[in-house]
């Protein structure tokens, strides 16, 4: 017989997204209620907006050290995206939350009147050709940029030393931070820069579009400024006013980053048909947002083993130091989280491989397995590129058991001291900036080197922690943003809570505990040679 009342048809899920304005490319990600892909969307600026001849989604200065990126190429990326959505079919009125990331520390000028354009945006015309005249400084000084030494030597003596910058906002000056970015531009385009109206982050601008009106920054990337204070969440007057006059009416109220700022603007529902409901959420920044993506919890640790070595912690205590990032936590804000970006990971192993196991990562391993962890006592410091984690030193630095300093040593034993040094290095960097282990703790682990199980078993050793790794995570950050649109939309209250359904870890290394004593008996040895090393460079400068 027929069955003659079907079950109803489900309806369709909502959709949350979460855009990622990252260096070389504007992507997408909608998941949907069971966080299920939904779409992914990649605008490339260099081959797909070839007009702004960049490289990497960048132009780089004559001097070598100043980097840029157009604010319109950004806008048209936003049009582009769009309208490839649209030509797919994509369902915008399903989206009930937006959220997302961009890049760190890069600033957007908005020139006076903007604000009106970006409120009353006509939806017959793209974005980009209401806003390419809006932005009183054209190009963005973007994370890269590393001209303003000057103005970070300012910063600091305004703030009567580095220790008091770090302390304060969480990391000491740094050149691409977004203060003494915005200083540089108030010294050397002064007629240009009193014509703004406001600046935005490159995260806080993406919510700019969406909203129609300015977005605010987010905690998390405001933390990556120089300028907020990380403990009372505001903008530190001092560092405001060595920076530029005005900042603070310029910079706008910070918010948390799990904050919903608004519906969606007229323009998009008009233009794509979102619903009128549609909500925007603050954006974060990609590192940030990439930590929300991982899906990280109270101890626990994620480490992404590519071209260079990042690591995110939980901390609940900041202790701020001279080298690594404090940043408050995108998804508890009464938490924080530290960056630790370090310029020899991956390249500087393959460099090893190459030398000493015949460029094979399988000769590798083995040579790796052949030795005894602690290696004998050697102890070796890597750094073929200027490293930023110490900061300044290059080279490569062998010492014995005795911690006498060698020339070499044997094939097998460089290639477990690279690793061994790189991952204890991490540890005591990581344990300064106030994070501690605890029984819960988890060390997730994303990027090419997480298919390396030794170098995965050496992580869990030193850290005395398991080790997981995560299917599916090459785009954390953006997967960050479409997590964050649905926790604000759903359960603002509990981040964990509303991504339950979210796909598990896979338990990759387990620590073996008298292996985790001799690296902890080692530590204390590596502290000594490492800050040796930096005071001889020092001293030799
Ligand atoms: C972090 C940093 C970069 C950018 C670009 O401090 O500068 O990771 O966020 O991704």
């Amino acid at each position: 017989m027929a069955n003659e009342n079907p079950p109803p048809k489900k309806a369709a899920s909502n959709l949350y997204l979460g855009f990622d304005i990252s260096t070389q490319q504007l992507k997408l990600i909608a998941i949907d209620d069971n966080l299920e892909l939904h779409t992914e969307v990649a605008i490339e600026y260099d081959n797909d907006l070839k007009e702004f001849n960049t490289s990497g989604g960048l132009h780089a200065g004559a001097d070598g050290v100043s980097y840029t990126a157009p604010a319109a190429m950004w806008v048209k990326a936003f049009d582009l995206m769009f309208a490839r959505l649209e030509e797919r079919g994509f369902p915008f009125g399903r989206v009930v939350s937006v959220s997302g990331c961009g890049q760190q520390h890069g600033s957007v000028y908005w020139k006076e009147g903007a604000q009106k354009v970006l409120q009353s945006l006509d939806s017959s015309k793209s974005l980009y050709d209401q806003l390419i005249d809006r932005f009183s400084i054209a190009n963005s000084p973007v994370w890269k940029d590393a001209s303003t030494t000057r103005q970070c030597r300012m910063l600091e003596e305004a703030m009567n030393g580095p220790e008091v910058v770090a302390k304060i906002t969480g990391s000491r000056a740094y050149e691409r931070f977004t203060g003494n970015q915005i200083a540089k531009i108030c010294q050397e385009h002064n007629s240009d820069f009193k014509q703004t109206e406001r600046i935005s982050l490159v995260s806080s601008f993406g919510p700019s579009l969406l909203l129609g009106d300015y977005a605010s920054i987010d905690y998390s990337d405001g933390s990556g400024m120089n300028l907020l204070d990380i403990h009372t969440k505001d903008w530190n007057q001092t560092a405001l006013d060595a920076c530029a006059p005005g900042l603070r009416k310029l910079l706008g109220v910070p918010t948390p980053s799990c904050s919903m700022l608004g519906t969606i603007s007229n323009y998009f529902v008009q233009r794509y048909h979102f619903s009128a409901d549609c909500k925007v959420c603050a954006f974060t920044g990609d590192n940030p947002s990439a930590l929300a993506g991982m899906r990280l919890q109270q101890g626990d640790i994620a480490v992404s083993l590519g071209t260079s070595d990042t690591l995110f912690l939980w901390l609940d205590e900041p202790k701020p130091q001279l080298v690594g990032h404090v940043l408050i936590n995108p998804v508890d804000s009464s938490a924080y989280m530290a960056l630790l970006c370090y310029k020899n990971g991956s390249m500087t192993r393959e460099w090893i491989r190459d030398k000493y196991a015949d460029k094979s990562w399988e000769k590798f391993e083995k040579m790796l397995a052949s030795t005894q962890p602690g290696n004998g006592g050697n102890i070796g410091f890597y750094f073929t590129d200027t490293e930023i984690i110490p900061v300044g030193v290059k080279g490569c630095f062998k010492f014995d058991k005795d911690d006498k300093k060698v020339e070499d040593f044997s094939p097998e034993e460089e290639i477990r001291a690279v690793v061994e040094g790189q991952l204890m290095a991490k540890l005591s960097h990581a344990q300064h900036l106030g994070y501690h282990v605890n029984s819960n703790t988890r060390i997730l682990v994303t990027g090419g080197a997480s298919e390396n199980i030794g170098i995965l078993q050496v992580l869990a050793d030193v850290f005395g922690a398991p080790v997981y790794t995560l299917g599916g995570t090459k785009n954390a950050a953006c997967l960050g943003g479409a997590y964050i649109a649905k926790c604000v939309y759903t359960d603002p209250s509990s981040f964990a809570g509303a991504l339950q359904t979210a796909p598990q870890y896979t338990l990759t290394a387990q620590p073996v505990a008298s292996v985790h004593q001799v690296y902890k008996d080692m530590l204390p040895r590596l502290q000594k040679l490492e800050s040796d090393l930096l005071s001889h460079i020092n001293d030799s400068e």
